[in-house]
């Protein structure tokens, strides 16, 4: 009996993923289903990344959840459709190992504490590595194997993605159900180990606008949200699959930008237009565009999601280079508060 009041402890980390290929739009609100796949660079696991422990016990009057320190409702219903699909998974292999397994360790209680080592909310793709790390651990807790990149998909889009290190895609699907949603791994983190990212943090700010609602105004207005889910993307997927298996920087960079600046074009044609670019995202554009000029080859990547901050990509050879252009053109006494971060991103999820 004293064992069974112990509670049973798992903690995971699971890193940030960034998108190079854009999910913007979907077809299904409440399954959280896409109007085109997608295609990140999950980042190394001890960069930016949410950690989350959690327990259960036979104590535990209900279920509860802590973010970054603060007590959060529970009955939040993306958080809530991922506990129902870790548990019904859970009774679901139980029944099929042996039908007459007792369950009550499936009616426990979890008590969820989630720490973020980077600021959300500010276009960092924190939903991604939290519901990512969240169904994880659920999944340890709950003795859950297998596919579970559906699951976390029901938590944050892009969680998905996050699910698997290293180059991740995340297939659309056809059918109703969500079934084939799903993300699957393109190439492993050992794939490109001399691919690097740099995080330009141009604000720390909240944005004005969440992804959630932002796409919902954009797939409702934009016409070219819909021309760039139908005739572009497609395309585009296998086009950025290619550059990646040939590590073919050149492509692979041109593609990113011309992706980000597409999404943030669709952002500008929705109505009323979402704004998540500002005048650093802007000034950041261009040196990387006079750089690539100055050399005459493309060494550098931005792209940028749901906020102002820049993610750019090189090779290891061109980051001290490319750290002293940022500190030139940015100086840390004109913009206080600005700070940039080297990331390797070859890791596992
Ligand atoms: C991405 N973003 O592919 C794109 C690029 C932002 C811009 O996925 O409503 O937080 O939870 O599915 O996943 C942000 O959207 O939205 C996002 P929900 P999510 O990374």
């Amino acid at each position: 009996e004293d064992s069974m009041d112990k509670p049973n402890i798992v903690t995971c980390t699971a890193p940030v993923n960034i998108a190079v290929v854009k999910y913007w739009g979907k077809r299904d609100e409440e399954l959280i289903l896409p109007i085109n796949s997608s295609l990140s660079v999950t980042l190394h696991q001890d960069q930016l990344k949410t950690t989350t422990t959690i327990a259960t016990s036979r104590s535990f009057q209900e279920d509860r959840i802590w973010l970054n320190g603060k007590e959060e409702d529970i009955n939040h219903p993306r958080l809530q459709s991922c506990l129902r699909e870790i548990r019904r998974l859970a009774r679901k292999r139980r029944n099929d190992d042996d039908p007459s397994l007792d369950s009550t360790g499936l009616s426990q209680r979890v008590h969820i504490c989630s720490v973020n080592n980077f600021p959300t909310a500010a276009g960092l793709a924190s939903s991604a590595a939290g519901f990512a790390c969240l169904v994880y651990t659920l999944a340890r807790v709950f003795g859950v194997e297998g596919e579970l990149s559906a699951i976390a998909r029901q938590g944050s889009g892009s969680a998905c993605r996050s699910m698997y290190g290293g180059f991740v895609q995340w297939i659309m699907g056809e059918k109703e159900d969500g079934k084939d949603s799903l993300a699957q791994q393109v190439e492993a983190e050992t794939h490109w180990p001399e691919l690097r990212i740099l995080v330009l943090v141009a604000s720390a700010e909240r944005k004005p606008v969440g992804s959630t609602s932002g796409m919902q105004t954009s797939v409702k207005t934009s016409s070219l949200l819909k021309h760039r889910a139908d005739s572009v993307v497609p395309g585009r997927m296998a086009d950025m699959i290619e550059a990646v298996q040939k590590k073919d920087f050149a492509a692979f960079a041109e593609l990113t930008m011309k992706d980000s600046n597409q999404f943030h074009a669709t952002c500008l044609d929705t109505y009323p237009p979402i704004f998540y670019l500002n005048r650093v995202s802007q000034q950041i554009i261009n040196v990387v565009h006079r750089y690539n000029r100055h050399y005459g080859e493309t060494r550098l990547a931005y792209t940028f999601d749901a906020g102002p901050n820049a993610v750019i990509f090189m090779l290891k050879q061109h980051v001290p280079e490319f750290v002293q252009v940022v500190q030139h053109f940015f100086p840390p006494e004109t913009n206080g508060g600005q700070f940039i971060k080297g990331l390797p991103v070859n890791s596992a999820a």
